[in-house]
This record gives structure tokens, C-alpha cells and sequence, in this order.
């Protein structure tokens, strides 16, 4: 007999997953977050592996019945040492949050002290911000980006760890368009012998393919989501050296999780697979070169850029001069096939939901193929809509150009 299909079983789910992927061909997918994972690693992760409990690690679980998850969960392992250097990879974090909440627990107890950067300066959630349980739970301290430049003010992260000694420091950012120095920060917590944690959920994938300089050597822990530059199925990770790897084991599970998403570490053993090729490399400079390239095309229009350009795959644009808030400009760029996120920019005035400014990334735009003499188009389009926010005929316009640019560019993983 055979099984009745996703269609069949339920047309309407069926639909809108079809309408989604139309979608994200249609498109230029901007937010720095995302990506286009492979078909190789689509199909690992939503594969029978979905089937199958297995607390505990490789050797060492629960259930019975593992010979085949132990073989998958021990070759991504040592795939990502491989692919990132390091002495001990943990591939079962959920996701970034729970790795982060995981290196919250391995080292610290309630109450103990933290510092990492501001949600408003480009930090994330998870590194202590008030509304986060790093921050509701802890005694966190967070430092920001200098007024004058919006860089990661380092002589302000050296006085609050003088100041409060905290066990934990964490550097990384979701909204940064800079090169993080991983040595000044291990200086810091060498010298107040704390632990020095490095969240690089958005530029693992630069690190891997050589386009960002890496912490390994640096920060005493790695932490990362797998899907952003990565390119992997939705995931996190948490990288160590092997002095902390019992510690890290421990947190993870039994600490804070359960069964492990085995299919999404076959996914994760697929991606670190491709992106030990030589190609991978190639993408993740070019993911930079675009994003160089893209900053360029929009500076040309005088769209102002918070550190006036990037180093690495996001832009953060402050929208201000335009006389457009972010989330006005995002939904007019969304009308017009151009999907990013608004976004607070370094001592906002305007309240989080909606900012001054909007994020720009290029990691999925150059999985697609998408190159620098692309990025003054889009830039064009970007500004052109930028500027004329309630035309609706620059809106369809620009949407009717842009499909002939995405017609050209197969996206990864999508059935055509
Ligand atoms: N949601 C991710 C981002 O967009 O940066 C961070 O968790």
C-alpha cells in the first residue's frame, strides 16, 4: 500500500509549505539570519531520524537501538572539530538560546555575575538582557558601542569586568557589522580569570570558511546556531576546549535538555560535510564581498550606515536622514519583493518595535549565485523604495524587475 502524501493527508498545510517556498524563490531574502539550506541537508534533517529518542552521547544512552544515531551524532562531531579546529564539539543544543542558557548553567550559579554586550548595541537576548533569563536570572552588566563610532567600546568592556568580576564574559553579536577582536576580549578575562564565551550564531560560517578571524585559541567556549552562514538545518552547537567539555556535556544534558534532535544533527553532519570543501570557502568570502559591495551601492545613495560600512555578511542602516522609521521602510521593501528586519541602530530614539533602522544581510541572496555587480542593483531598488515608501508603483516596479534577477538564481533546496 502506499502512504498517502503530505497533499493528500493535509492539502492545506501542503499549500501554504509550497506557497512559503514560492516565496522564498520569488524574493530577495535579506535578513542576516537566514539562509537557503542544501537539498542534501533538507533531507537529513527531515528524514526518519525524527523517529528516534537517544538521551545521553555517542556510547553512553538511554534507549536501546542507537547503532546508527551513534554513528551520525560521532560524525558530526568530528566533522565540526575538523571544520572549526577545536578539541570538543556538543552538537545537541536546540537551538543558540538554549546553548547560551546551557554555558549560563554549566558555570554559574543565580545570581552570579555576567557582562556582554547590549541588546541595543548588537548583543542578543541570551547575553543578559533584562527580559532574558541571562538577565532576569543572573546579575548581568552589559556594555554598548562608543557614541562616536559605534564600535564595541573594549575600554568599557576592561572597566565593568574591573568593576564587577564576573565568572562569565560573553563577546558576539546579532546586529553588528564588524570584525569582533577575540583577543582583546580573552586579555580581559585572562586577566580577571573569567570564562570567556563567544556566541558566533551569525558568522560561523565566515569563521569556517576563513572570511572572519576565529575565537578558537581565544574564547574558552564556542557557542552558535547552525542554520545563519552556517548553512545548516535549525540547530545550535557548543564548541570547547577539552578542559570544559564534561562541564558543557553535563549542562546540555542532563542539565536543561532531553532526547537530542537527531535529525537535525544529520543535517548538521551534511552541512559541516559541504562546508569542508574548498567551495565553502569561496561562498563565505563572497558573502563578504557582497556585502561590502551592497554597502557601497547604498552609501552611493546616501543611505547612512551605522560604522559607515561592513566587514563582514550584515549592514545595519540608520534610516533617520531618510525621514523613514525602519518598520516603515521594511514593509515597503517586503511589498516590493525586498524581505529584511527593522532594526534598532546605537542610541536609538525611537522605541524597539519600530526603530530607526533596518538589517541587511547577503548569506542567502550568495547561496543563490548572486554577485557584486547584483549588489548595485539591489541596492538601487533598496533605495529607490527607501525613499518613495507609500508609492506603490515604485513598490510593483521594482518587484516586477526584481523577478527577472531571481529567475536567474536557483535557490538551494527548493524543488523547481
Ligand atoms: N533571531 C536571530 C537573528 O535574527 O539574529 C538571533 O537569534
Amino acid at each position: 500500500m502506499t502512504e498517502p502524501t503530505l497533499t493528500q493527508v493535509d492539502p492545506e498545510i501542503a499549500s501554504l509549505i509550497q506557497k512559503e517556498e514560492q516565496r522564498q524563490l520569488d524574493v530577495i531574502r535579506l535578513i542576516a539570519s537566514e539562509n537557503y539550506a542544501s537539498r542534501a541537508v533538507t533531507e537529513a534533517a527531515a528524514s526518519v531520524l525524527n523517529n528516534k529518542y537517544s538521551e545521553g552521547y555517542p556510547g553512553k544512552r538511554y534507549y536501546q537501538g542507537q547503532a546508527n544515531i551513534d554513528a551520525i551524532e560521532s560524525l558530526c562531531i568530528e566533522r565540526i572539530k575538523k571544520l572549526f579546529g577545536v578539541e570538543h564539539a556538543n552538537v545537541q543544543p536546540y537551538s543558540g538560546s538554549p546553548a547560551n542558557l546551557a554555558v549560563h548553567y554549566a558555570f554559574l550559579r543565580p545570581g552570579d555575575k555576567t557582562v556582554g554586550l547590549g541588546l541595543p548595541a548588537g548583543g542578543h537576548l541570551t547575553h543578559g538582557w533584562k527580559v532574558s533569563i541571562t538577565g532576569d536570572f543572573f546579575s548581568a552588566h552589559q556594555y554598548g558601542v562608543r557614541e562616536s563610532d559605534h564600535r564595541i567600546d573594549m575600554d568599557q568592556v576592561a572597566a565593568l569586568v574591573k568593576e564587577h568580576k564576573p565568572k562569565l564574559i560573553w563577546c558576539g553579536t546579532t546586529a553588528y557589522p564588524r570584525t569582533i577582536d577575540f583577543a582583546a576580549f580573552a586579555q580581559i578575562a585572562r586577566d580577571a580569570g573569567a570564562i570567556l564565551a563567544a556566541d558566533i550564531a551569525h558568522i560561523s560560517g565566515l569563521v569556517a570558511g576563513g572570511a572572519h578571524p576565529s575565537p578558537v585559541g581565544f574564547a574558552d567556549i564556542i557557542t552558535s546556531t547552525t542554520h545563519k552562514t552556517l548553512r545548516g538545518p535549525r540547530g545550535g552547537m557548543i564548541l570547547t576546549t577539552a578542559k570544559h567539555a564534561a562541564a558543557i556535556d553535563k549542562a546540555v544534558f542532563p542539565g536543561l535538555q532531553g532526547g537530542p534532535h537527531n535529525s537535525a544533527i544529520a543535517g548538521l553532519a551534511v552541512a559541516a560535510h559541504e562546508a569542508l570543501q574548498p567551495s565553502f570557502k569561496v561562498y563565505a568570502k563572497q558573502i563578504v564581498d557582497n556585502a561590502k559591495a551592497l554597502a557601497e551601492a547604498l552609501m552611493s545613495r546616501d543611505v547612512t550606515l551605522v560604522t559607515g560600512g561592513t566587514d563582514n555578511h550584515l549592514i545595519l542602516a540608520d534610516l533617520t536622514s531618510k525621514n523613514v522609521s525602519g518598520k516603515k521602510a521594511a514593509v515597503a521593501l517586503e511589498a516590493a519583493g525586498i524581505v529584511c528586519n527593522y532594526n534598532s541602530v546605537p542610541f536609538d530614539k525611537r522605541k524597539p518595535f519600530d526603530p530607526s533602522g533596518i538589517r541587511i544581510g547577503t548569506p542567502s541572496i550568495t547561496s543563490r549565485g548572486m554577485t557584486v555587480a547584483d549588489m548595485k542593483t539591489i541596492g538601487n531598488w533598496m533605495a529607490d523604495v527607501i525613499e518613495a515608501p507609500e508609492d506603490t508603483k515604485v513598490h510593483e516596479r521594482v518587484k516586477t524587475e526584481l523577478l527577472a534577477l531571481t529567475a536567474k538564481y536557483p535557490a538551494p533546496g527548493l524543488a523547481r
